[in-house]
């Protein structure tokens, strides 16, 4: 099942809730997720495979078409679709009529709408929404939830898994996401950027893990070494901060949460590159794989 959507109406937040865990990095900023992302939940009934996807937009530059391509591609194969909103932003209620028709095109699955948000707008008119909704498309429900809260969610997931079609399981039990070490690794320094800056830094930022294994005199610590990658000196001097400030920072948030994801010490060298105008250069796009 896949969780669609506009940028930053709170998708990565409802993966993370449903799961208990941390997957997906979340911010206060559009477009912070890049690829699909599968979270799993096991339960003696059934194991339900969430795939997190990057908000549907007008794509403007390269990396953009890559990630509406790579959240379309997450619609195509999946057997219910959570269409998520933002219930403080119903203006927008026709763009996601919009979408939604978008995705129904491509794939039949049932429609679950997920209105988000609610613990910041209970004064919403569940009717009206319902209205927009099924004068073409008919959801097999509308519910008002918070991804933050957690309300709701629990009869969110119970219609998710009555609308599941049934077959073998595909995972472990063990597994919780497909996300690999490095890739973890890689989104949780991003993440750390992210929130440090305004405007055009986040997204223009890309990290590349060039390192990641024991320390060779002491095993018991992972070293990681990452490269930040950045479209200008400008931005490179901004991430750098005043006498490394800023990078220090953004080593020491990251290093904090790796510790706690990967259970051991961290050892995190992080270096600020320049790669003019990557997130233009299709190259580059896949090489750092936010094209998958
Ligand atoms: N108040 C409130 N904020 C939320 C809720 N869900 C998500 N957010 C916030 O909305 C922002 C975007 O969330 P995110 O999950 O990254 O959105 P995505 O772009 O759709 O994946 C973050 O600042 C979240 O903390 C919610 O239910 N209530
Ligand atoms: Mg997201």
């Amino acid at each position: 099942m896949a969780i669609v959507g506009r940028p930053n109406v709170g998708k990565s937040t409802l993966l993370n809730r449903m799961l208990g865990e941390k997957i997906a990095i979340v911010t206060s900023k559009p477009q912070t997720t890049r690829t699909r992302i599968l979270g799993i939940i096991h339960s003696e009934r059934y194991q339900i495979v969430f795939v997190d996807t990057p908000g549907i937009h007008d794509p403007k530059c390269t990396l953009d078409k890559a990630l509406v391509r790579n959240a379309f591609r997450a619609v195509r194969d999946c057997d219910v679709i959570v269409y998520v909103c933002d219930a403080t932003e119903l203006n927008l209620i026709q763009l996601d009529w919009d979408i939604l028709s978008g995705i129904h095109k491509r794939n039949k699955a049932p429609i679950v709408v997920a209105l988000n948000k609610i613990d910041l707008n209970s004064r919403i008119n569940l009717e009206e929404i319902e209205l927009v909704f099924t004068t073409l498309l008919k959801p097999k429900l509308i519910l008002p939830i918070s991804a933050l809260t957690g309300e709701n969610i629990s009869l969110l997931l119970e219609n998710i898994v009555q609308n599941l079609t049934a077959g073998p399981p595909f995972y472990d039990k063990d597994v919780i996401t497909d996300q690999k070490p490095f890739e973890t690794a890689a989104e949780t320094i991003r993440e750390k950027v992210i929130v440090s800056f305004r405007q055009e830094v986040p997204y223009q930022t890309a990290v590349e893990i060039t390192l990641m294994e024991p320390k060779k005199d002491n095993p018991k610590i992972l070293h990681i070494q990452a490269d930040i990658i950045v479209s200008s000196p400008g931005q490179k001097a901004m991430v750098i901060g005043k006498g490394g400030e800023k990078v220090k920072a953004i080593g020491t948030a990251a290093r904090k949460e790796l510790k706690e994801v990967f259970d051991t010490k961290i050892f995190l060298e992080l270096w600020v590159k320049v790669r003019p105008n990557w997130f233009k250069k299709d190259l580059y796009i896949k090489k750092f794989g936010y094209d998958r």
